[in-house]
Parts: structure tokens; sequence; C-alpha cells
């Protein structure tokens, strides 16, 4: 089965937990350990990338790492061209649809193309969308961020990565946000295309998953939270909030 059908399988079930963890946070051992434990906290992927200082070689060191202390699917979320493993199980494919950078929405993408087909990943076409405070993933990716209030903008860029093809779309607050993606603006999104949507940035409490979720919100992300906290408990408790089980 490929990872986008596992993924559509999961949400077809009701909304799905994506762990993040960035590749250059830790050694590749911890990485691992921090799979594990998500897993036992029910989350059903990780996502393994980061928008500074991440190699090929930690890319990779990492996703072994996490495949093998957790069999959880491993999923590049790459933050440049230049740090691509295959010791992965997919790749998102995506572009960065608000960048004011051409590299950031389709240059990369050419640069990275011909070594994903040579390496043979799995890609998954992702519409990749940043709202305000956007974080240092707004800042390296020079986004002409969505402001909070402007759902009509959120709407336009949904469609239009519904329209071009994508498979996926991600609002992201960036990581580390004081504040997620409104759930006023989560719903309107939701209400207005037919590709599963991600939302993440700033969700680390089971009140901030769950109001995510029941906005409409089809995968939820969480990183800064996985990497502050080793309680299962805690870590449960938002993984349960955003699976709404
Ligand atoms: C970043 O949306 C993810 O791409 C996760 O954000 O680190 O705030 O959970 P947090």
């Amino acid at each position: 089965m490929t990872v986008k059908q596992y993924l559509l399988d999961r949400i077809a079930k009701g909304t799905a937990h994506v762990a993040l963890i960035d590749p250059d946070k830790q050694p590749a051992s911890k990485a691992g350990e921090m799979a594990k434990h998500m897993k036992e906290a029910g989350t059903d992927a990780i996502f393994i990338g980061g928008s500074t200082g991440v190699t090929e070689q930690n890319m990779s060191e990492t996703a072994i790492a996490i495949r093998e202390a957790s069999g959880l699917p491993v999923i590049i979320f790459p933050g440049s061209a230049d740090a691509i493993s295959d010791d992965v199980d997919a790749l998102l494919f995506m572009s960065m649809m608000n960048s004011t950078d051409l590299k950031m929405v389709m240059g990369s993408q050419v640069y990275a193309a011909p070594y994903i087909k040579k390496l043979g990943i799995e890609t998954i076409p992702m519409g990749y969308v940043i709202v305000e405070p956007g974080m240092k993933v707004g800042e390296v990716g020079k986004a002409n961020l969505v402001k909070r209030d402007d759902i009509k903008s959120a709407i336009a860029y949904a469609l239009a990565c519904e329209m071009l093809g994508m498979d996926l779309l991600y609002l992201e607050a960036g990581s580390g946000a004081d504040k997620p993606v409104p759930p006023e603006m989560i719903r309107a999104v939701k209400d207005s295309i037919s590709i599963p949507l991600i939302i993440g940035g700033g969700i680390r409490t089971p009140e901030a998953a769950k109001a995510a979720r029941e906005a409409g919100a089809d995968i939820i992300v969480t990183g800064t939270l996985i990497e502050q906290c080793d309680d299962l408990s805690k870590l449960t408790a938002v993984v349960k909030a955003a699976k709404g089980n």
C-alpha cells in the first residue's frame, strides 16, 4: 500500500495525528525513542524535517532510527532540496504557495525531481500555506503570510492547491507559534475543498488539538510538544484530543 493510501484510510476513520521530528534537534537514537513514545501515544505517522540544519546524513540516520524503533511510516517534510534520503516511506512534494521566493514555490522542486525519481521515493504532492505568525518557516520561506483574519485569502490558496492537483493542503502557523491556525479559518477552508487538510503550528494542548479537529482538520501535526515533553500521559492526551478517541 502507498503511504498516500495509508493516510487516506486513516483519515476516513477520523482525524489523524502526525508527529514532526526535526533531525537537527537531537541524535538519531533519541529521535527513535521519541517516535516509539509517540507510537505508544497513538500517533499515525512521522514527518521528518526542519527549516534549518537538516542534511542528507542526519535525515537518513534519523529516518532509519525512527523506522526501526517505531515501525511507523516515515515521511520527509522537506525544508530544502539538499536533504533527501531514500531511507523513508514517502516524501511530501510540496510547494510553499505564498512564498515570494520562486525557489520555494517551484525552483527546488524542479532541482530535486530527477534525484527523487532516481531514488524511487513515493511523492505526495502538497500545497503548503503559511499563516501568521509563520515563525522560522515563514521567515526562511520569505512567505507573504496569510493574516489570521484573512479567511478569503486562505480559501483562495486552498482552492488553487486543489485546482493544481495537490493531494494535500497544509495550513501552517509555524513551529512554536503562540497561537495555532484559527478554528474559523480551518472550518472555512475545509468547507471549500475536498482534498485532506493538514493543520500544524502551535498545537501543544488537548484543547488546541480538539479545536483543530472539531473545526475540520484531517491531520493534526505536533512538533514542539514532542521535543519539550516526554510525559507519555500528556502526549497521549494531545493525540487523543487530535483523533477524538
Ligand atoms: C511545524 O506545524 C509543525 O511545521 C509543528 O508545529 O512545532 O508548533 O508543533 P509545532
